[in-house]
């Protein structure tokens, strides 16, 4: 069951209905200013950090769930509603909900009213606008009200939903009617150094910015008593909880219609001394607000600004588009694919529904396997953000696990101690210097631990991230795994002395004898890149040594990783086997299996099929393969919170979507390509969006998981959007599946695809130029490249050699065979 459908042609997605299985949001913002908004305009702003500069409040785990938002209230006659249904819940005539690339656009019918709200965030802006169109429908002439509502959080979204004590007694409001620019605008602020501004570009009947003035007593945001009484109180907010609303009497005759513009901006206000305490002037520097409300301040402005930001998508869009016979391919690929990567480079694992924006922040094997899928759009901002996050590292090569987009530092909370992040960062500087050819990144002078007075150039941030996993072997000669290594679930070093019975602390803790068999998949993987680019430097001997590790670790995955049908998953604190045939539970995971494959450990001896064909055979479904199997029955402390969960669920056998393309990726390395398509296409939105009702989720992006078979709900999508399934996802279609891969020295094309499809053709950016190229599969093949013709010249193996130059058409005609 569908609950819309997709417009490809606009890059939208069409909700038809509000009562989705669960909200389904977008993300407005591209730089700066952030807001979520859901299919019923439920969601919230920020500037920049979600959880240290919230600008409007939302409650999470509410009920009903997602009931508060940037609301619009129509009071016609007797009648209260809302263009996205939400919080009245009034029926509407019609409904729709179009999200698109970084704007949503709502549209209601009620009783010959048509109310169409388009939100975005400005390209530039520190504001959101909603565009308020109302039009009269009907036959008679329309005396109506409309009235706004924000709800403004405290800045501190933690603080906010906690220190009572004090923010009841913070807020505080200018209003100011009209001015040069016939805005009302409320300035909610806090006595600090910013503000927010709500305002319309009208004059106003009226308006509040007191919660409890505007709901009435005990009141609800569904119906509040301003809107029951059609009548605005004109309420100053004093501490509690200011709001922002505006009352408009609006009269339109038959067929005509009438535009507002509503913005809700951030602004900075600096300490000036001019400012502080002249009760005459206010207390707020009110000029940098008017600036940004005057470049706003008609309908047509706001509509070149809307332009601007559909263009800035067609173009970062345009760096890769495809066409082939398969709809569904071409719409995530050219599109939604795309979409989702760049919403990770924003948001990282900040804020989601699912996601508080107080919790997580930046991860730092979240952010760079994420810049894995967007360093081909932005690869400027990529160059900052792996230089942002190696300066969180340690100097010994360990790295704070995350950070806080605001400040860029480490949290201390959290700390150090996963071990695979450091093998992240190698993997992020490979693709960014495979994509642009910049090695200079490699020179550039780079702290740890956020301290400049540590700083390095960044090449020996990678060399003590890669040899971290050599100084902290375990006793099989594998990478010890530390608290956890991208299995943040398997704490291994849950130790005690009689397993099961007791144990020293639940939750991570560090210990020199749990190994990793996946971090040893990473680090042959990684490694490999690190040799290339040592050897690009002239280091040699430094490239010869490195070497040598990284066979002595195949060799050792093959000694004391190997399983006889798999790759073992790794070595508890005891030195006990997980990941075992000898194992009650947990026989078999998926992680070492993908990336032990990937980095083609034992492929010649056969290990890489015969991992392949296991996880077939014993992790497969119909919704994707799980994490696991058997899921853990029981509670196994030692193993710390996998199995936690009850079976089916997140790591403990759920269908854990971020390592679904590792198998896809890892069945292209050893040329299936039909296996490789099967297991893209089962867990890819669009082609599961048939089965909404299922999912449950957006049909448009991933979710972190869907529940494994072992579940009662079998199917069933959580944790929507913040997932490093997005770029893995698009890395493995458009780089293995595809097979258009930016290497070291050029572009390799080397596609791996169903062996029924005919071909398909591409656009691709690299490095300042455009390469067309065309694939055909006349003898219908699943991997091989016979034939290479580079604008018009024949080329022997399958890489395009970079050229010199920018600005290029380059023609490229690909016969697979
Ligand atoms: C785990 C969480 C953990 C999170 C953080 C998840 O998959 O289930 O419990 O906090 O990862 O990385
Ligand atoms: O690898 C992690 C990721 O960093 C956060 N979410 C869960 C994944 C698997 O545990």
């Amino acid at each position: 069951m569908k609950f819309g459908h997709f417009d490809d042609q606009n890059k939208e997605y069409v909700i038809t209905s509000p009562r989705t299985p669960l909200p389904w949001i977008n993300y407005l913002g591209c730089e700066n200013f952030f807001s979520l908004v859901s299919n019923t305009c439920g969601g919230y702003s920020f500037y920049k950090d979600a959880k240290l500069l919230r600008l409007t409040r939302y409650r999470y785990n509410n009920v009903p769930y997602d009931s508060n938002g940037h609301y619009y209230y129509i009071k016609d006659g007797d009648t209260i509603w809302n263009p996205g249904w939400m919080p009245s819940k009034t029926e509407l005539d019609s409904y729709e909900c179009r999200h698109g690339m970084g704007y949503s656009v709502f549209t209601g019918v009620k009783n010959g009213l048509m109310a169409q709200l388009t939100d975005f965030v400005p390209m530039g802006s520190t504001c959101e606008i909603n565009k308020l169109t109302l039009k009269n429908t009907s036959d008679k002439k329309k005396d109506f009200s409309v009235f706004s509502y924000v709800e403004f959080c405290l800045w501190n979204a933690m603080d906010d939903m906690t220190n009572f004590q004090r923010n009841f007694s913070t807020g505080e409001v200018e209003i100011h009617v009209g001015g040069s620019q016939l805005f009302h605008k409320t300035e909610y602020r806090e006595r600090r150094n910013h503000y927010a501004v709500y305002a319309v570009n009208a004059s106003v009947d009226g308006f509040d910015t007191d919660r409890d003035s505007f709901l009435g007593a005990y009141g609800e945001n569904s119906a509040p008593s301003v809107v029951v009484n059609d009548q605005s109180k004109n309420s100053v907010a004093s501490g509690w909880a200011p709001v922002g609303s505006h009352h408009l009497k609006v009269a339109l005759e038959p067929g005509e219609e009438k535009t507002y513009i509503f913005v809700l901006g951030y602004v900075e206000n600096p300490v000036n001394e001019k400012w502080v305490g002249r009760a005459e002037d206010g207390i707020i520097n009110r000029a940098p607000a008017d600036a940004l409300l005057a470049r706003f301040d008609t309908t047509e402005k706001a509509d070149a600004a809307l332009a601007e930001l559909k263009a800035y998508w067609d173009k970062l869009l345009g760096h890769f588009s495809i066409s082939s016979s398969e709809e569904k391919l071409d719409r995530m690929v050219n599109v939604w694919h795309q979409y989702q990567c760049m919403v990770t480079f924003n948001m990282s694992r900040s804020a989601s529904y699912f996601e508080s924006g107080i919790g997580r922040g930046m991860g730092f094997r979240d952010s760079c396997q994420d810049l894995l899928g967007f360093v081909h759009l932005i690869p400027d901002r990529a160059r900052e953000r792996i230089l942002d996050i190696a300066a969180t590292q340690f100097e010994d090569g360990s790295a704070y696990h995350q950070y806080q987009p605001l400040t860029k530092k480490g949290n201390a909370d959290i700390g150090s101690g996963f071990n695979d992040d450091p093998l992240w960062l190698i993997a992020a500087a490979a693709a960014y210097i495979k994509e642009t050819g910049d090695y200079s990144i490699l020179d550039e002078s780079t702290p740890y631990d956020s301290d400049p007075s540590k700083a390095t150039d960044f090449m020996e941030h990678l060399r003590r991230s890669f040899n971290y996993t050599i100084n902290h072997l375990g006793p099989h000669g594998l990478p010890q795994i530390g608290r956890a290594d991208w299995n943040d679930c398997l704490n291994l070093n849950c130790f005690s002395e009689e397993p099961g019975e007791s144990f020293q602390t639940f939750g991570p803790s560090e210990g020199p004898n749990a190994e990793s068999v996946f971090i040893a998949g990473m680090f042959v993987k990684y490694g490999k890149d690190y040799v290339k680019i040592c050897r690009h430097k002239g280091l040699c001997d430094e490239a010869d040594t490195a070497q040598k590790a990284i066979e002595q670790m195949e060799k050792t995955v093959m000694d004391a990783g190997w399983d006889g049908e798999w790759y073992l998953r790794a070595y508890d604190h005891y030195k006990h086997k997980i990941g075992s045939k000898e194992c009650e539970d947990g026989k078999i995971f998926i992680e070492p299996q993908g990336f032990c494959v990937i980095a083609e450990i034992g492929k010649d001896e056969g290990l890489c099929l015969k991992a392949m064909q296991s996880v077939e055979k014993y992790l497969d479904t119909k919704y994707g393969i799980v994490l696991l199997q058997p899921p853990y029955h029981r509670y196994h402390v030692e193993l710390g919170e996998i199995s936690s969960y009850p079976p089916g669920y997140k790591e403990n056998a759920g269908i854990f979507c971020h390592n679904n393309p590792w198998i896809s990726i890892a069945e292209t390395v050893i040329g299936r390509g039909n296996r490789a398509w099967q297991v893209y296409t089962r867990t890819c939105p669009a082609y599961i969006e048939d089965i909404s009702e299922i999912h449950r989720t957006e049909p448009y992006v991933y979710s972190q998981m869907i529940a494994g078979k072992d579940a009662p709900n079998f199917g069933e999508a959580k944790n929507s959007w913040l997932t490093g399934t997005a770029a893995w996802t698009f890395l493995d279609v458009s780089q293995y599946i595809l097979g258009i891969r930016p290497d070291y020295d050029g572009l390799i094309i080397d596609p791996c695809i169903p062996d029924t499809m005919d071909g398909f053709t591409a656009k691709r950016k690299f490095r300042g130029n455009t390469y067309h190229i065309t694939v055909r599969n006349p003898a219908h093949v699943q991997k091989g490249v016979t034939k290479l013709i580079v604008d018009g010249a024949t080329i022997d193996g399958n890489m395009i050699p970079a050229i010199n130059g920018t600005g290029h058409d380059v023609t490229v005609e690909v016969t697979m065979g």
